[in-house]
């Protein structure tokens, strides 16, 4: 009841609402509450709570475009069937043949699970020639294969959507490929960096985290924005513990690699990120690179000053992987004060 009070009062001021509405709605939850033990949100205090979430989370740069989230109700499905089409739904039109947009689905309060840490991720396998794919998603490949799904020990194996409804077993879910949009990766002056094979997903679809408004929370609400190109080409496809590409590309490009000061890493590593942003604008798929994202982060800045709210952060995270020193987000410091509504991380259903 505190939350839903705190909730319902604060967002019903900030969408224009009266004192009378705002009494009249909480009378209405206390009744839920007294009754049932939980109360039902309406859709627009859902689409509204996904928002703020949206807007309070702290690591997130990408939040100036908090206000057009397309929130998906989906409070009401019944069936694994009707999960996935709703999954398969959202990665249609938040897709969009490449020109992203932002969206949430939100599934019903308890009794539906996603596995899935993103809803498109590529398979890792330890093998005994060393590690195939992405190394962050082995314990999950490694459920999959459990559940029945037929591994390919490809280095980019899109993985199944494995989806829990009410205890039944897990089940799992092909992406169709015609849902799929992927980059490959070519950069603008090495003819040889097409040869690399390398690739990346269109869009990023966080599954994995609870979605909490108004003391309810949504342990199904996957999201998606679209990828700032250092996630990809300073991350993804650079950290030695996930793709690790640095040490091929620096020799390609005829680096010294033997030499720390040779700065070999760090040419490559610019490299590998021109090539990622190059390639995402030729295939027509929305990405931002770091230095266009932080001016937006400072336009949201400035606008929520203006409303007179404090923005939030946690700088270990808002700072691009390259070049942090080059915005304005590295010479400010942020107050990592939680609010709510909010995305929260969970316990894994599996493992
Ligand atoms: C984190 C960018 C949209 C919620 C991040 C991170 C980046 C980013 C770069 C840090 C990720 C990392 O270091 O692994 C963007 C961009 C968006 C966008 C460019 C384009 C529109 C969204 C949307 C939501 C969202 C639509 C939710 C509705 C979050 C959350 C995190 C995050 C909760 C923290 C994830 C975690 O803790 O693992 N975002 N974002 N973002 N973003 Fe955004
Ligand atoms: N770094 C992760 C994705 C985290 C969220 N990033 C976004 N979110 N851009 C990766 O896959 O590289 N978003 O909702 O757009």
């Amino acid at each position: 009841m505190k939350e839903a009070e705190e909730f319902i009062s604060s967002s019903y001021r900030e969408r224009d609402k009266s004192e009378d509405e705002i009494k009249k709605r909480l009378a209405e939850i206390k009744v839920q509450i007294e009754q049932k033990g939980s109360y039902h949100h309406t859709p627009e205090e859902l689409e509204y709570g996904a928002k703020l979430a949206w807007r309070n989370s702290n690591r997130c740069i990408g939040r100036l475009f908090w206000q057009s989230l397309h929130v998906i109700d989906k409070r009401e499905i019944d069936t694994e069937e009707e999960m996935m089409t709703a999954l398969f739904e959202h990665i249609d039109y938040a897709t969009n043949e490449g020109r992203i947009r932002p969206t949430i689905t939100v599934f019903p309060e308890e009794d539906f699970r996603i596995w899935n840490h993103q809803l498109i991720r590529y398979a890792g396998y330890e093998t005994e020639q060393g590690i195939i794919g992405d190394p962050d998603s082995i314990s999950f490949t490694n459920a999959c294969i459990e559940l029945g799904w037929e591994p390919q020990y490809g280095p980019f194996d899109v993985l199944p959507i494995v989806i829990q409804v009410k205890n039944r077993p897990p089940v799992f879910y092909d992406i169709p490929k015609h849902l799929l949009i992927e980059v490959p990766l070519e950069h603008p002056d090495y003819e040889w960096f097409k040869d690399l094979q390398l690739k990346w997903y269109a869009v990023p679809i966080i599954s994995s985290m609870k979605l909490e408004i108004g003391g309810i929370t949504y342990p199904a609400a996957p999201f998606n924005g679209w990828y700032m190109g250092t996630e990809i080409g300073a991350r993804n496809l650079a950290d030695d513990d996930r793709y690790n590409m640095l040490p091929k590309i620096g020799s390609l490009m005829g680096l010294d690699i033997e030499s720390h000061a040779s700065l070999w890493k760090d040419r490559a590593l610019l490299e590998l990120n021109v090539a990622v942003l190059y390639s995402y604008k030729k295939k027509g798929v929305s990405i931002v690179d770091h230095h266009t994202a932080a001016q937006q982060f400072k336009k949201f800045e400035q606008k929520e000053m203006e409303q007179g709210r404090q923005v939030t952060g946690n700088w270990t995270w808002l700072i691009p992987p390259l070049a942090p020193a080059t915005t304005h987000i590295f010479h400010k410091p942020y107050k990592n004060e939680i609010k709510k509504p909010n995305f929260f991380y969970q316990h894994s259903p599996y493992s």
